[in-house]
């Protein structure tokens, strides 16, 4: 068995835990927050078997999508007298960061 962690947007979490369902994958959905952007994404994990693991990754990788983002630099130390005029700059953010981690044991109780 496999575990797959996708950190997604929180846009896109929705849509691909209804269709994971759809597909018999479960999935839990928790709400995350990046470290870089320190805005809400969604983690997504997904106890799956080997044999179904591409079918997964698959349905992720339709349903994710990457997307630009603006961010304003925190600004540096400023002597005294000087203006800082923060410039916005872009980062990709997406479409998903997946890892998949062997499972040693799995159980229902
Ligand atoms: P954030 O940490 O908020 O990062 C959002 C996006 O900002 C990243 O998109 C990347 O394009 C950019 N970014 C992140 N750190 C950066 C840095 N030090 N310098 C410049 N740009 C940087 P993604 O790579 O697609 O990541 C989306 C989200 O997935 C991340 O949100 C974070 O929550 C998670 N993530 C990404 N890589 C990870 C990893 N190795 N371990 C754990 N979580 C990860």
């Amino acid at each position: 068995m496999k575990l797959v962690i996708a950190i997604v947007h929180s846009d896109d979490a929705d849509a691909l835990v209804r269709v994971l369902q759809q597909k018999g994958a479960r999935s839990t959905r928790i709400s995350t927050t990046g470290g870089f952007l320190r805005e809400g994404n969604a983690t997504i994990l997904i106890g799956t078997e080997v044999a179904q693991l591409e079918e997964v990754l698959g349905t992720i990788r339709e349903n994710c999508h990457a997307r630009t983002q603006l961010v304003s630099p925190l600004p540096p130390v400023a002597e005294a007298g000087e203006l800082y005029i923060p410039r916005p700059v872009e980062v990709q953010v997406g479409g998903a960061i997946v890892f998949v981690l062997d499972v040693e044991r799995a159980e229902r109780f």
